[in-house]
């Protein structure tokens, strides 16, 4: 099964052009893994509305089946990638983002300050990475083995 993947990425200084986006490679280069096709990748500004519109525009005329985000999930202001997340998700998956921030624990403390949400909204799944490159290695490490799991029974 080929699935449809889309990668989101938040960053005032990445939409700027004034950071070259590593985490959102790496996000690709490792969903290559459970064959994905990427069919979308953006860099946005940590605005709410920008990343609510871009969310459901994905999810519901490019029908993906997961759509990644990385990026402001922290405790700074403009962090608000899980606010504008749970706007546009229907049920939770709390023990997606639970285990994430367990497995990070043991690489570094910090892993506690990400606020990152997992959710589904219709039958795409959305996963918030914080928004390091070694964040976004860490997390989806985490989640690689159950992800084709996960997106069957959500189809
Ligand atoms: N999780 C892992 N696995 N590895 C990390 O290096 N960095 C943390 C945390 N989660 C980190 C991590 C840090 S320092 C912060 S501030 C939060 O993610 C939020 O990051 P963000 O605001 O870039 O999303
Ligand atoms: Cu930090």
């Amino acid at each position: 099964m080929k699935w449809k993947v889309g990668i989101l990425t938040s960053s005032d200084k990445g939409a700027r052009g004034e950071r070259e986006d590593l985490s959102g490679q790496v996000i690709r280069e490792m969903m290559l893994d459970i064959a994905g096709d990427v069919v979308v990748y953006q860099i946005v500004p940590d605005e709410f509305d920008i990343l609510r519109n871009s969310m459901v525009t994905y999810c519901d005329e490019l029908n993906l089946d997961i759509l990644i985000t990385t990026g402001g999930t922290g405790l700074a202001k403009r962090d608000v990638t899980p606010e504008a997340t749970l706007a546009v998700i229907d049920r939770e998956v709390p023990g997606m983002a639970e285990a994430m921030r367990a497995a990070s624990m043991e690489k570094t403390k910090f892993a506690m300050l990400s606020r990152a949400v997992v959710g589904t909204r219709g039958t795409t799944l959305i996963i918030n990475l914080p928004g390091s490159p070694k964040g976004v290695r860490e997390c989806l490490e985490v989640l690689l083995p159950v992800l084709p799991h996960a997106l069957e029974i959500l189809q």
